[in-house]
């Protein structure tokens, strides 16, 4: 059987054909009819059906979980128990303390109808405005940046204006990872059209500034000084349009005033380039018939988020490249539906329809139509805001739906504090194990992709089915229909509700309501149905009454949706980062994303294979950094910031500047001992947007000496060890829990004793083989007790299963690719009882795996370009890249540059 459905990872919002026999999937491939991805799928999109496997659902939530008391463990209950202790829980908190006592805390994972829900609970039927969710730490920087010049909050742009542009600007983007098909689209565009010009601005040289043909590496936090110099070049070479300006826009002088200062000199030492190459971008820039900005993270999430997007929207307004093909500022979406979220108003400074809570008419307006007295006036609380006042203890009761802020927050330690002390947290998820669910009350089972129904809308406005092909597991049910269960159980709780403003009986009837809210709307999709969406396929909004076709681009006309129809500049100043590097802190550290994980990784980091291309945390660095420092790839390092310190491997990495670090943000305490990266964040946020600054924290960095390591592998065919070793994470001074494998799953600890630590006793490591499953009597077992040297293996039919290796480790990767690959254990057995350090001559260590759906190392890869191969014919010999194409820039890359092996594991002691 086969369901077509829509990819729940990125903002792209690939469409999907999901195989089945209605009751398991069994496997997944792009939609080829899809607009926005042509049949195409990511590493991430591709191996979803990997999420899903019988192995997969025994990790699921599958009943509510109840804890009676805080010093209690969860215990299962049924659905009307935990929704009526939730309702009798809010009635409590919003009787004793009104209902600014309570608080949502929401996900731009979740679909529209779902949102949708959750705000109408909160603003219309508690009267509280706190809902914000986690597009907070994502798009709400995009939301005002856009409202602040154009008017409204729409990306005007489509995915075909790749297509037509003369010059694309990528800033803050690493889409060659993050928007994985969507940049196939621009490498297809670059192959056609080669005089296409590509700018990357990003610190880092990313895979996708790799691909440009100018990377400016600004310093971090210095966009605003960047687009105003160039804005500053396009009017000193007549760049800009004046009628547009005239006939179009407002307040352009204040901004001509401005930018008079920034020359390409003066911002050239503020961002760290040369000025040359920024007048060359402006060049290219003004000289485009067409040119499409595309940008993402590097800009929203800083303390100025708002004025680096209302500065790259600038360019565009300044030269008129904004409604025509190729042309606009387009903001990338990072989560599948964070559009749909703010379609239905679902943050606490937003309404349904695009309305604004501060404008009382639009609060009269959506009370009517809920059929409710009023709407709050008072702003609620956003994400920071809301978990300061969790910590503060004023709020009594809280819902997390769909996201993980206690891993995704900043100022980690003292979000954990606020969930910790919060008399009573509702956590709903699909997976028991994140990090936030360990402080849930009350869990609540939610269906996941292919179970779930309802609609999202991606980054260029498209709205596409999410279709359910399978039940959901257990008793999980969908995220709308749980909200609308507790709602009509409040309902009868909470005094004046005498008929419920919640009779849905389908996901549909939710959609139909929120179209309601659209009408006359910029976003009006009065012509869309779930009839039409399956006749006609996806549709862009806006899809007024009367039409049944989505519109690809917004403001042709010249005609913006403000007050006087005109779209208006603001004269932005570039202004630092809160935190500034300095000699306690001389580093800055910046975090984002791999190619190959999903945030908190609850569902990528089942997927064996997932982790092939980035197989551990690491602290990223400059190489001279870390000789400055003594620090060698692989040491251990202390990571210290001002608000806390974390333990992490070094690596050198290429792709960045010096006192640039970098840590991926999926490494949480699921994974690592700590809580990972989001421990050193500040919580500084934009004073517009209030989107916190997730770029940007100072660190220093220090070598620490180990004494001693310990590895453990594991093959784990039922899937269960990871989550059954986490609490072997906190035993160690660092240690890290990770999988390996492909077709079955491996589990692997690492830990490492400083150097004053003693090493694991006997029973210790006793109690390890136990956990491990390796405590059967034909384990192998070797001890050097003078040297303290312990080696385990267990073999079943000339197998290698598992293995733990104390303290002589120079061997690990070796062991470990034979519990993955397989192969002969003669060589292991001798190994294993001798006082042998390094694993056999013959024995070649494999690189990274860097195309993931046909498992090519990049040692591979090297050796071929080594011997003369060029791209086409290392990819007729191996067929890497020719699949997903994810792994391509990397290819490329490759091609022109000799790669070192990382040297990772070879640091055994
Ligand atoms: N593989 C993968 N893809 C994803 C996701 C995922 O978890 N994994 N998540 C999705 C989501 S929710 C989002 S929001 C998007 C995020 O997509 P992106 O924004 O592309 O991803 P990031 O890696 O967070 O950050 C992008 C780049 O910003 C750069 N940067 C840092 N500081 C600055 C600065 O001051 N100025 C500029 N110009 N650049 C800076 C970083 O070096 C980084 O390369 O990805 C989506 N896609
Ligand atoms: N340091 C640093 N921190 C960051 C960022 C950064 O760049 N750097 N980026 C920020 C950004 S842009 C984002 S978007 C956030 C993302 O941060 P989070 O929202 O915390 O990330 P996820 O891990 O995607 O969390 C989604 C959760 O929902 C669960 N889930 C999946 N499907 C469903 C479903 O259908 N229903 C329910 N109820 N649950 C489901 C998943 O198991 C998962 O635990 O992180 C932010 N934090
Ligand atoms: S690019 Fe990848 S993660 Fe994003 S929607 Fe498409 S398949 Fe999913
Ligand atoms: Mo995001």
């Amino acid at each position: 059987m086969e369901t077509v459905s829509t990819c729940p990872y990125c903002g792209v919002g690939c469409g999907v054909i999901i195989e089945h026999d209605e009751i398991r999937v069994t496997g997944v491939r792009g939609d080829p009819k899809h607009p926005a991805n042509f049949g195409r799928l990511c590493t991430k999109g591709s191996t979803l059906h990997l999420t899903a496997t019988p192995q997969a659902i025994t990790q699921r939530l599958i009943h509510p979980q109840l804890r009676r008391h805080k010093t209690l463990p969860l215990e299962r209950v049924g659905w009307d128990e935990a929704l009526d202790h939730a309702a009798q829980r809010f009635a409590q908190a919003i009787d004793e303390h009104g209902p600014d006592s309570v608080a949502f805390y929401i996900s731009g994972q979740m679909l529209t109808e779902d949102y949708y829900v959750f705000n109408k609970l909160a603003k219309g039927l508690i009267g509280t405005n706190n809902v914000d969710s986690n597009s907070r730490l994502c798009m709400s920087s995009a939301v005002a940046g856009y409202k602040a010049t154009l008017g409204a909050d729409a990306p005007p742009c489509s995915y075909e204006d790749i297509d037509h542009a003369d010059c694309l600007l990528i800033a803050g983007s690493n889409m060659a990872w993050t928007h994985p098909v969507l940049f196939r689209r621009i490498e297809d565009a670059k192959q056609l059209r080669p005089a296409m010009k590509i700018i990357v601005v990003d610190p880092r040289r990313t895979d996708t500034a790799e691909s440009a043909d100018l990377h400016l590496a600004i310093l971090p936090g210095t966009d605003v000084a960047l687009y105003n110099a160039m804005l500053h070049v396009l009017l000193w070479e007549d760049f800009v349009d004046l009628d547009y300006i005239r006939n179009h826009t407002e307040g352009f002088d204040a901004l001509k005033a401005l930018v008079r200062d920034y020359t390409p000199a003066m911002a050239g030492d503020i961002c760290g380039v040369k000025p040359d190459d920024i007048v060359k971008a402006a060049h290219w820039f003004g000289q485009a018939p067409a040119a499409l900005s595309l940008y993402c993270q590097g800009l929203n999430q800083s303390s100025h988020g708002t004025d680096s997007n209302i500065a790259i929207i600038q360019l565009h307004l300044a030269t008129g490249k904004i409604g025509a093909p190729g042309c606009g500022p387009f903001s990338l979406t990072g989560q599948p539906n964070a559009m749909g979220g703010r379609e239905v108003g679902g943050m606490a400074n937003l309404l349904s329809g695009h309305r604004d809570l501060a404008n009382r008419d639009d609060r009269a307006e959506v009370a009517r139509l809920w059929g409710v007295s009023d709407i709050p006036a008072k702003p609620g609380l956003t994400a920071v805001e809301l978990f300061e006042a969790v910590h503060r203890g004023d709020i009594k009761a809280l819902w997390i739906a769909c996201t993980n802020p206690a891993q995704s927050m900043p100022d980690l330690l003292k979000v954990h504090e606020a969930l910790a002390a919060c008399p009573f947290v509702i956590v709903q998820e699909v997976s028991p194990n994140t990090d936030t669910a360990a402080y849930a009350d009350l869990l609540l089972p939610a269906a996941a992709w292919a179970e779930k129904e309802g609609t999202s809308t991606n980054s260029e406005r498209c709205i596409s089915r999410v279709r359910a092909a399978v039940p959901p597991p257990g008793e999980a049910r969908a995220d709308w229909l749980i909200a609308v269960d507790f709602a009509k159980r409040l309902e009868s709780i909470l005094p004046g509700h005498a008929s419920s403003i919640f009779s849905y009986d389908t996901v549909e009837d939710v959609f139909n309501e929120h179209k309601v809210t659209t009408l006359g709307r910029d976003l009006d999709i009065g012509g869309l149905s779930y009839e039409l969406l399956e006749s006609a396929g996806p549709q862009q909004w806006p899809v007024p009454t009367g039409s049944c076709q989505g519109t690809s681009r917004l403001y042709g006309s010249g005609i913006f949706p403000t007050a006087n129809g005109r779209a208006s500049f603001k004269p932005v100043q570039y202004r630092p980062t809160a935190e500034q590097t300095d000699a306690r802190f001389p580093l800055h550290l910046n975090t984002g994303r791999l190619r190959d994980q999903w945030h908190g990784m609850s569902r990528t980091g089942m997927v064996p294979r997932l982790y092939a291309h980035r197989p551990e945390p690491v602290l990223e660095m400059n190489a001279r950094d870390m000789e400055l420092r003594g620090i060698a790839d692989g040491d251990l390092v202390q990571v210290k910031g001002k608000r806390s310190q974390i333990i992490l491997q070094a690596a050198a990495s290429n792709a960045l500047r010096q006192a640039q670090t970098y840590i991926p943000m999926h490494w949480g305490g699921r994974f690592m001992t700590g809580l990972g990266p989001n421990s050193l964040m500040p919580s500084v946020t934009d004073p517009l947007s209030h989107q916190p600054e997730l770029k940007h924290a100072v660190v220093r960095v220090e070598r620490l000496a180990t004494g001693w390591q310990l590895v453990a592998f594991r093959r784990d065919d039922r899937g269960e060890m990871h989550a059954a070793l986490q609490p072997w994470l906190g035993r160690f001074d660092h240690a890290t829990l990770t999988l390996a494998g492909r077709e079955s799953s491996v589990v692997v600890l690492r830990a490492w004793g400083l150097s004053e630590t003693a090493p694991p006793s006997i029973e210790m490591m006793d109690e390890l083989m136990i956990a491990m499953h390796l405590d059967v009597p034909h384990t192998l077992v070797f001890n050097d007790d003078k040297r303290g040297i312990a080696k385990r293996a267990l073999i079943e039919n000339e197998r290698l299963l598992g293995a733990l290796l104390c303290k002589e480790t120079r061997a690990a990767k070796w062991i470990l690719d034979l519990v993955v690959r397989g192969g002969s254990t003669k060589e292991l057995r001798k190994w294993l009882f001798a006082p042998i350090a390094t694993p056999p001559s013959t024995y070649l260590v494999r690189g990274r795996v860097v195309c993931n759906c046909h498992d090519v190392s990049e040692d591979e890869i090297a050796a071929d370009y080594a011997s003369g191969l060029d791209l086409a014919s290392l990819q007729s010999k191996r067929n890497c890249g020719t699949s997903c194409g994810s792994c391509l820039p990397e290819l490329r890359r490759m091609a022109t540059q000799t790669m070192q092996n990382s040297k990772m594991w070879d640091k055994g002691l």
